[in-house]
């Protein structure tokens, strides 16, 4: 891990640091933020960041293999022509450092690091009623003051590390793939154990294997998995983007999940076996996230899901060739993309390798960990380094670890005890002037990331503009209006197969104890982009607003 910064600015350590907006989070959505209420509006903002530098989400995510599900041309802001046309991704999918890159040249472009205090994770964020004002400490002590608080903490940035018993007595080194050590970690000649087969154990597995003498997964739910089939983009392709991103960008604005593909208007049920056969064939070979949009409706029915999930199953079988092995990788308990459907490169090729073994911890589950390795009911798996592939306390996790207060005193983690309550996952009642860019209620997760962060982004500056000019002190929203967009939220779930999961992130139900409610909007992007529009249009109809 990096060293921590020292305090390289005395601002807010004496007195505090005045603001029109404090941002928290320097990652795809703090940038873009700060720009829009800094650039466009011009107010004063300060973007509080506890890493070291631009990246959100992708300066702790260093694992081996971390690299963008998401095609390149598609992960990328798309409010500057001059930005698109300033910059060419190299890969059809983007990797860590690249996307780094990419975000401290946007950093650079529109001059906001003089705004961004690094080394300054937010410890504590309370609403003072008397002034109507937000306060806001580090964990360095420093004091903020601002109107409007607005979160752009990420939705995957609170690491998961299972409370396994004996962690503590390890002998070997162990990391978490969320915070993995800036400086890499050299697994010649070790003996790995990786937790957690999730997008991000997926990734890790092979390229832990090319260097590791042994590496042994621990599998609890098997999982589907689709060829990324990454490689250098070409000259024509990145000329192509370049001359087509308005059409591009129409794309990723008109579909459900903001990709730049389209989903087929086709059901799986129209096409004969073989047709369906060679469609999905032909998705594999192209490889990637878009595998879903073979057809129609594999995402909401049953029947037709089932067509998909039994042809990845098949493809599991051919290419992995120890029957067994192949038996647990494909023995997948839920809907093909009921669970965020990871991408890959030589997954279950890895495990052809000799120097790879699986143990299914669903039917043998870890009992404990010992200075010399992990403990199942088989037996013991000596290990020099594991590594927790474990995943995220998601979208609830980052927000609750601030300590934040609203109106009286009533703490963020109170009002949520039940589970997430969002209006539109922008708001949440008793909270003034507290926005939270893809929070719980959101899209978020279930789309292309940049897509959602811009859309919220642009919604939360007008709000903020049409508060400026009308004078208004603050906006919150009515408890009615948060009750029933839980219940939209649901249903919008309820419409799919995703919660047909039971051990999905999105229900919570990979942290113990976590409340098991469905948090992101599963209605699409594109319905949920009209909902908050008309939201606005109507006079932010369901919140309420106070003048000075
Ligand atoms: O985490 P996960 P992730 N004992 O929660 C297992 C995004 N992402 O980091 O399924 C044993 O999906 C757990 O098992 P189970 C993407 O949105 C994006 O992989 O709970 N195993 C599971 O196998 C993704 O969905 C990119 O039974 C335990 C794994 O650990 C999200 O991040 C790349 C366990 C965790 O899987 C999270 O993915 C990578 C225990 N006690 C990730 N606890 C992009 O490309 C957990 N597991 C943008």
């Amino acid at each position: 891990m990096a060293s921590k910064t020292p305090d390289f600015t005395t601002e807010g350590a004496t007195s505090d640091a005045r603001f029109d907006a404090v941002i928290i989070g320097a990652g795809f959505a703090g940038l873009y933020q700060l720009h829009c209420l800094r650039d466009r509006l011009g107010l004063t903002a300060r973007v509080l960041e506890a890493g070291d530098g631009v990246g959100g989400t992708w300066y702790w995510n260093r694992y081996p293999g971390a690299r963008c599900d998401t095609e390149s041309h598609a992960y990328t802001y798309t409010f500057s022509k001059d930005l698109i046309d300033d910059w060419a991704w190299t890969e059809r999918y983007p990797g860590h450092a690249e996307i780094r890159r990419y975000l401290n040249h946007v950093a650079d472009m529109f001059d906001l690091k003089r705004d961004i205090r690094f080394g300054a994770r937010v410890a504590k964020a309370a609403y003072d009623d008397r002034t109507g004002l937000w306060r806001v400490e580090t964990e360095n002590g420093h004091h903020y003051t601002a109107k409007y608080l607005i979160t752009a903490v990420g939705c995957l940035s609170s690491a998961n590390i299972p409370n396994i018993p004996g962690l503590d007595s390890f002998a070997g080194d162990w990391y978490h793939t969320g915070q993995w050590p800036h400086e890499g970690v050299d697994f010649t000649g070790k003996r790995v154990g990786q937790i957690g087969t999730g997008s991000t154990g997926i990734q890790s597995a092979p390229v832990i294997a090319e260097q590791a003498a042994h590496l042994t997964v621990f599998q609890r739910t098997a999982n589907y998995s689709v060829p990324a089939r990454n490689g250098p983009l070409s000259d024509e392709f990145k000329a192509y983007v370049r001359k087509n991103f308005p059409e591009i960008r129409a794309t990723m604005h008109s579909t459900a999940n903001g990709h730049a593909f389209t989903i087929s208007e086709r059901s799986a049920h129209d096409a004969t076996p073989a047709e369906r056969e060679k469609i999905y064939e032909a998705a594999w070979n192209r490889g990637g996230l878009q595998f879903r949009g073979s057809f129609k409706d594999l995402t909401t029915d049953k029947s037709a899901n089932d067509t998909a999930a039994e042809f990845l199953k098949s493809k599991i079988r051919q290419v992995v060739k120890d029957p067994e092995t192949a038996r647990k990788l494909s023995d997948i308990d839920h809907p093909y993309a009921a669970k965020r459907p990871p991408i890959d490169t030589n997954y279950f090729e890895t495990f052809n390798r000799d120097n790879v073994a699986l143990v299914d911890v669903r039917a043998h589950p870890i009992q404990k960990i010992t200075p010399k390795g992990i403990v199942t009911d088989e037996g013991e798996v000596e290990l020099d380094i594991i590594v927790f592939a474990t995943g995220f306390d998601a979208m609830t996790g980052p927000l609750l670890g601030m300590n934040i207060q609203g109106r009286e005193g009533a703490l963020l983690k109170d009002s949520w005890r039940e589970g997430p309550k969002t209006y539109l996952g922008l708001q949440v009642a008793g909270f003034p002037n507290m926005f939270t860019i893809t929070g719980p209620g959101s899209p978020s997760v279930l789309t292309n990331m940049p897509v959602a962060i811009e859309q919220h982004v642009e919604w939360i500056t007008d709000c903020i503009a049409h508060m400026e000019a009308n004078g208004i002190a603050r906006i919150e929203p009515k408890a009615q209006a948060a009750e029933k967009w839980v219940l939209d939220v649901n249903a919008a779930a309820n419409e799919t197969l995703l919660p047909q999961a039971k051990h999905s992130w999105y229900l919570g139900a990979n942290v113990p104890g976590k409340p098991r409610v469905f948090m992101p909007y599963a209605g699409g992007m594109a319905r949920y982009r009209k909902i908050c529009a008309d939201v606005a249009a109507r006079g932010y109809e369901g919140f309420e607003m106070v003048r000075a």
